[in-house]
């Protein structure tokens, strides 16, 4: 949570020390829609006109307790399991993962959008050792990998706005956290404590955004190409993503309520963590990484005209479909929420 005031804090410092500026050429700027943008969990959703510049903050929380293995719930005693057999010494029993991302967008023209964005993030596990049922909570925490976007225009006409985004994930999120084992000495952290991939990572996605006078949906397909190995001598999984989305816009177009799903596969990780000896629980295993998941979301969008524009977003995203490579934790809800605020 801590993280989420000092985002907050950030961003209203910065609105405030701006809203004293005089502004005359952005008394004229014409009032938006609640729903020109993505419900807030979707990112790169949209671009900008010449010279604009947007700021953006945004919290976004995901709890996770229970376990799946493959499309099914499982028990504590599948989560002791090894795939090869045999059984892992720790289990883990719940995760809280909270990360707060700061972004900016500058367009360089109405075709051409640069964006870059990074995070801090907060990570905690607790764990149960199955010989005397001790537990112990492990955190991480840290600056994450920083994303570099460029956005480019490719249609818009009438109700239809197109663009493509090609960027590049640079690998400033540390992957040698440790935190103190059972033993009493410090080991590293399983693959989802971790704070960043390791490896520069393409991204790229290609939205659709379609807008009419009394709603507007979308579809973004998105994907993540790890570039070889880190240097801990792995590679997260490649993504594959597609999100679709409706929105309703309600009081006098300042607010809307959307709905949206996400189609996410993420593929199992390449090579294992050079620095993971010895595999105490299914966190450390890469058999028990990647998945294919399909979220449902219930979001709000606000527009405060008067604040020239200034845009508040909250995200409900609660997964309906599991299907995981042998047993993980099931993650039970995530939250996003934040503001963007065009200079
Ligand atoms: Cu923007």
């Amino acid at each position: 949570m801590k993280n989420l005031y000092l985002g907050i804090v950030l961003i209203l410092t910065i609105f405030c020390t701006d809203a004293k500026a005089d502004h005359p050429e952005h008394d004229e700027v014409k009032k938006m829609r609640a729903d020109t943008h993505a419900p807030y969990s979707i990112m790169t959703d949209h671009y900008h006109k010449k010279n604009e510049i947007m700021l953006s903050y945004r919290w976004m929380s995901m709890q996770m307790d229970g376990y799946i293995s493959g499309s099914s719930d499982a028990s504590y005693t599948d989560a002791r399991t090894k795939q090869s057999g045999g059984n892992y010494m720790v289990v883990p029993q719940e995760m809280d993962m909270d990360m707060s991302m700061f972004g900016a967008m500058y367009a360089l023209n109405d075709d051409i959008t640069f964006a870059i964005m990074t995070s801090y993030i907060e990570n905690e596990m607790k764990m149960k050792r199955h010989s005397d049922g001790s537990i112990k909570t492990m955190r991480s925490s840290g600056i994450g990998d920083t994303k570099l976007n460029v956005l480019t225009r490719l249609y818009e006409s009438g109700d239809i706005k197109i663009h493509t985004t090609t960027g590049l994930s640079l690998p400033t999120g540390s992957i040698s956290e440790k935190d103190t084992m059972f033993s009493g000495s410090k080991g590293t952290l399983g693959y989802g404590m971790q704070l960043g991939s390791g490896t520069y990572d393409i991204l790229s996605s290609t939205t659709y955004f379609h807008t009419n006078s009394n709603y507007s949906f979308g579809v973004q397909i998105s994907g993540v190409k790890r570039i070889g190995e880190n240097s801990k001598e792995y590679a997260l999984g490649d993504i594959l993503q597609s999100n679709i989305w409706g929105a309703i816009p309600f009081n006098e177009n300042q607010t809307s309520i959307s709905v949206g799903s996400e189609f996410k596969f993420q593929e199992k990780i390449d090579g294992s963590h050079k620095d993971i000896s010895s595999i105490m629980s299914f966190a450390q295993d890469k058999e028990a990484s990647g998945y294919k998941r399909i979220d449902l979301s219930l979001g709000i969008n606000h527009v405060f005209h008067n604040l020239r524009n200034l845009r508040f977003a909250f995200e409900y995203i609660k997964p309906v479909y599991n299907d995981v490579n042998h047993v993980q934790l099931e993650t039970d809800f995530e939250i996003v929420l934040g503001i963007q605020y065009n200079l």
